[in-house]
């Protein structure tokens, strides 16, 4: 008996211990897999990049910038060295408020110990224009890119990988000026990620939309649309027609005074973006979204007298007469005028909500205004439902905002997605938030940042993103940056970052460490309460 209960007991311990080996083995197994995944959460949750970049690897140590640190600019000719020079230009004075530092700029490929090299040479084609790859030693960070852009690209990232005192206007001195030791590999998923400011509800000076250009080129968006026109106002200057800004400009939402920009200003803000690699698109909407032109020009009405001028919100009361030459001749002087001063290869050219105007009207209407577009060399955009006109085709972009873009996909047009209960910047967070609109309905930080444009079209006809600030009812920076800010950096790292690689979970801790660097550079952000604690 006893014998026998040994013997099973020795059976049982010899089972046990195979069931022992086999789940560990198993379990090593598993977590091999489970390694890769967690690794990545890993490496970036010690950082606070946005958007996140393709590939981040840290290694051990740091490289530490000093007052003796340099810039070296190199390229694969004269006129890339150059424009490499201007990018260590920029990053120099973001650099030197908070750390003090007047770095050198060398032109040269041998770094010294303690400097930042910024390089094409050695970059690659798969890059793109846009991706760079940034080796970060303790005694070097390099970024190499194909292009002078994605180097300007890459400068982001570096900025972001320095305490966040870096981006203070005001000296720092008990900081230590680190980066870790890490190798990124980065590129971005969509070639178009765009804000837009309508300046036409309310109006918005030079320096403050330069302001909002600079704030946004840090997370990497390179498109900023000008929704230059509307029922409100007119705001760019144009040297023919120049009643469209002494009457269509001279007022906005409200009754206040309006404004506008020469041209000489508007170039100067094309200049500007383009430096940060943005590019500038303007848009005249039309047909609808006119009554600022027809309340300048009496012979763009029926009547042959000017319209009113309007500063209250509603939409779809005003329109172009689209069996007018005059209207026509008008419209091309316009486009002329500003494809002149607009280097972007893009003309938008509105098409929403034309609500007076007959569906037959506005097909050719808009049909003819695209091609005159195209006549100056430009490829038109126009918001939806300017894809059911039968004249427009796939030379014409899509700006989807409501959720019809079949006929877009059967003509296989190009989209740029601003679906409205997901990318609009002026609707509200929630009920409480005091500014925006609610028609869309809210939405939170979380809405913003947990979306993919393949929701709403097929990968290969979708350009990018746009995230849109319609102004009805903002007038001030501040509003104007509670409503951007912090949504526009889950709409950077949507058109940035693979959507494999997005979690909101994990978004969230990097966007509570970036709220210091928005604070840091006094945007107004709304600090929603679920994030900041
Ligand atoms: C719709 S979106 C509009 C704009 C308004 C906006 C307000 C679009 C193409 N048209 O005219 O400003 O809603 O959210």
């Amino acid at each position: 008996m006893k014998k026998k209960h040994n013997k099973s007991f020795k059976s049982l311990s010899l089972i046990m211990l195979a069931i022992l080996i086999l789940t560990f083995y198993s379990i090593s197994l598993f977590r091999d897999k489970e390694e890769v995944q967690s690794v990545f959460v890993e490496e970036t949750s010690d950082n606070d990049i946005i958007p996140k970049p393709l590939r981040y690897e840290k290694g051990t140590g740091k490289f530490l910038l000093t007052k003796d640190s340099s810039i070296y600019v190199k390229g694969n000719n004269e006129a890339e060295t150059e424009e490499l020079s201007r990018i260590a230009e920029l990053l120099k004075e973001k650099l030197k408020p908070s750390t003090g530092f007047e770095l050198n700029i060398i032109r040269g490929e041998k770094p010294a110990v303690s400097s930042i090299y910024l390089t094409t040479i050695g970059g690659e084609e798969a890059q793109g224009n846009e991706g760079y790859k940034m080796i970060t030693t303790s005694e070097n960070v390099k970024i190499i890119a194909y292009k002078p852009e994605g180097v300007f690209r890459g400068v982001q990232t570096l900025k972001q990988l320095l305490p966040t005192d870096i981006v203070k206007s005001t000296l720092v001195t008990n900081v230590e000026w680190s980066i870790p030791v890490s190798t990124i590999n980065d590129k971005p998923e969509y070639q178009y990620r765009g804000l837009m400011i309508d300046v036409a509800r309310h109006f918005f000076t030079e320096d403050e939309i330069k302001r909002q250009i600079d704030y946004a080129a840090q997370y990497k968006i390179n498109r900023v649309h000008l929704h230059l026109t509307d029922d409100q106002g007119w705001r760019i200057e144009i040297k023919k027609y120049p009643d469209l800004t002494l009457i269509g400009g001279s007022t906005e939402v409200g009754g206040g005074p309006g404004g506008y920009y020469t041209q000489d200003q508007f170039k100067s803000i094309v200049k500007y973006a383009a430096d940060r690699y943005i590019e500038i698109i303007p848009e005249v909407d039309m047909p609808g979204h006119s009554n600022a032109a027809l309340a300048s020009y009496g012979f763009l009405n029926p009547d042959g007298k000017r319209k009113p001028l309007y500063t209250g919100t509603d939409v779809g009361f005003s329109s172009f007469m689209t069996h007018s030459e005059k209207t026509y001749e008008f419209i091309s002087d316009v486009i002329k005028e500003i494809s002149e001063i607009s280097p972007s290869k893009y003309f938008h050219i509105g098409g929403d909500e034309a609500e007076s105007t007959k569906k037959a009207d506005y097909d050719y209407f808009v049909g003819r205004v695209a091609k005159i577009v195209e006549g100056y060399g430009k490829t038109p955009i126009g918001w939806d439902p300017i894809d059911t006109a039968p004249e427009i085709n796939s030379s014409v972009v899509l700006q989807n905002w409501k959720d019809s873009n079949e006929a877009a996909r059967e003509k296989k047009m190009k989209m740029i997605i601003s679906i409205a209960s997901k990318a609009y910047l002026d609707m509200k967070y929630n009920e409480s938030t005091p500014y925006g609109l609610d028609w869309a309905g809210y939405i939170p930080i979380e809405t913003a940042y947990k979306w993919d444009p393949t929701e709403y079209a097929p990968r290969d006809l979708i350009l990018g993103l746009e995230a849109p600030l319609w102004t009805e009812t903002i007038s001030t920076v501040e509003q104007m940056d509670f409503m951007i800010y912090p949504r526009l950096l889950g709409y950077a790292e949507i058109g940035w970052t693979p959507k494999e690689l997005r979690n909101w979970d994990e978004y969230k801790i990097r966007l509570e460490k970036q709220g210091e660097r928005l604070s840091n550079q006094g945007i107004n952000y709304y600090r929603d309460s679920g994030i900041w604690k």
